[in-house]
């Protein structure tokens, strides 16, 4: 019994490895903002709180669960989460507004640098039976004047088909739907996966909770992550998703753009699935 519920996967250890994740690669928490940006931001954001408690009179009761669930939040490490899909979104959008080529959206939380570099024709480390239909997935990388990019990185990572990340469920091989293709010397990549599933965010934990509490659904589509760079150019951080797929409408994260739909083709042999999508890269 206690090994079923210790391999279970839960939020707080989810989370736990999304903010463990965060602070490695991303921050120590030193601040580098400069002190007026800080004053206008912060001063903003607390007055935009205090408008909503004047506008809906917001109670104690109300003020205390609030406080309660912002406690809760942290010890579940559900920060890079709940930031990821309610905010990251906006974030992302003012980022990318000056750009022409291939349309980008949110990292989110379940990003690892370093995957095993794999030939520009590779399959992703997968378990033997892996489920779900297989899904070539093909394309070349140029610049924005239509120069291939030889020798491009295309880091690819998804859930399999029960919506689970490696190295953020248990049970899971390290490197499991996880890549980092090398590109030929034409741009050109082939990667041979599994159609992911759409992909509910944890319901057990604080995120969860709020979702519950506000009627809301959990749900993301299917979907790709995917960065890719070159030298001299802009990294892109994007996700592609399938045509017609569930919550493709409503993602929870905001994060689907109408450039970013698959729309997958039956192979000739019955075997699979395939679709190309060519990437365009910024100069830097
Ligand atoms: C995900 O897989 C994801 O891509 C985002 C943005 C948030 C939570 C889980
Ligand atoms: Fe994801």
């Amino acid at each position: 019994m206690t090994d079923i519920i210790t391999e279970q996967a839960t939020a707080a250890a989810s989370g736990a490895a999304a903010t463990e994740r965060f602070r490695t690669r991303r921050h120590s928490g030193a601040a580098d903002v400069d002190t007026r940006r800080v004053d206008t931001l912060a001063t903003e954001l607390i007055t935009a709180v205090h408008d909503v408690v004047r506008r809906h009179k917001v109670t104690y009761a109300e003020y205390d669960a609030l406080k309660a669930w912002l406690i809760q939040v942290g010890q579940d490490g559900e920060w890079p989460l709940f930031l990821d899909v309610w905010v990251e979104h906006v974030v992302e959008e003012v980022a990318s507004e000056n750009r022409e080529g291939s349309k980008g959206t949110i990292e989110g939380p379940y990003y690892v640098p370093d995957a095993p570099r794999l030939p520009a024709e590779a399959t992703l480390p997968m378990r033997d039976g892996e489920e779900g239909t297989s899904l070539l997935f093909q394309g070349r990388v140029t610049s924005v004047d239509g120069t291939p990019l030889p020798g491009a990185a295309v880091e690819i990572w998804h859930a399999d088909n029960d919506g689970y990340y490696s190295q953020f469920a248990p049970g899971l091989p390290e490197w499991n739907l996880r890549g980092h293709v090398v590109a030929d010397d034409q741009g050109n990549f082939k990667i041979h996966t599994m159609e992911p599933a759409p992909y509910q965010i944890p319901t057990d934990g604080s995120c969860g909770r709020l979702i519950a509490a506000a009627g809301w659904h959990a749900w993301r589509p299917a979907h790709l992550h995917l960065k890719v760079s070159a030298p001299g150019h802009q990294l892109i951080t994007t996700q592609l998703y399938f045509q017609g797929g569930s919550h493709v409408e409503d993602d929870i994260a905001q994060a689907v753009k109408p450039e970013l739909i698959l729309a997958p083709t039956p192979v000739g042999d019955g075997s699979g699935n395939e679709v190309t999508y060519d990437f365009v890269l910024d100069k830097a």
